[in-house]
């Protein structure tokens, strides 16, 4: 099992002024493997998994392996990532 990045479904904005694409590169340079979910654009209120996972709508989310999710501004995220951090998210997630 590998984690998810749930995303917007914009793959082909490839810039890091784009939140999803931030975050989904950071992975892709660590050698993360992800299973990528596109999640509806508009209405947010259409992103039913991401809010049952996070409680918020706003994109990109990683979930783990167990269900849990981690969800911070993509800046944040993205640097997590890159320091190889992302683990510790995964424990706050679940505690
Ligand atoms: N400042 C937030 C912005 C997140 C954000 O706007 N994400 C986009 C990803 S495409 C989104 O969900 N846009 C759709 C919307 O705002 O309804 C971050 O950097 O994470």
């Amino acid at each position: 099992m590998t984690i998810k990045l749930h995303r917007c479904r914009f793959t082909f904005l490839r810039s890091d002024r784009f939140e999803c694409h931030r975050v989904q590169k950071a992975l892709d340079d660590q050698g993360i493997a992800y299973e990528l979910v596109k999640a509806p654009y508009f209405p947010r209120s259409r992103r039913k998994e991401v809010e049952r996972l996070t409680g918020q709508q706003l994109l990109p989310v990683i979930e783990f392996e167990d269900g849990s999710a981690y969800r911070e501004e993509s800046a944040d995220m993205a640097a997590t990532i890159r320091s190889g951090q992302l683990d510790t998210k995964r424990a706050a997630a679940a505690s």
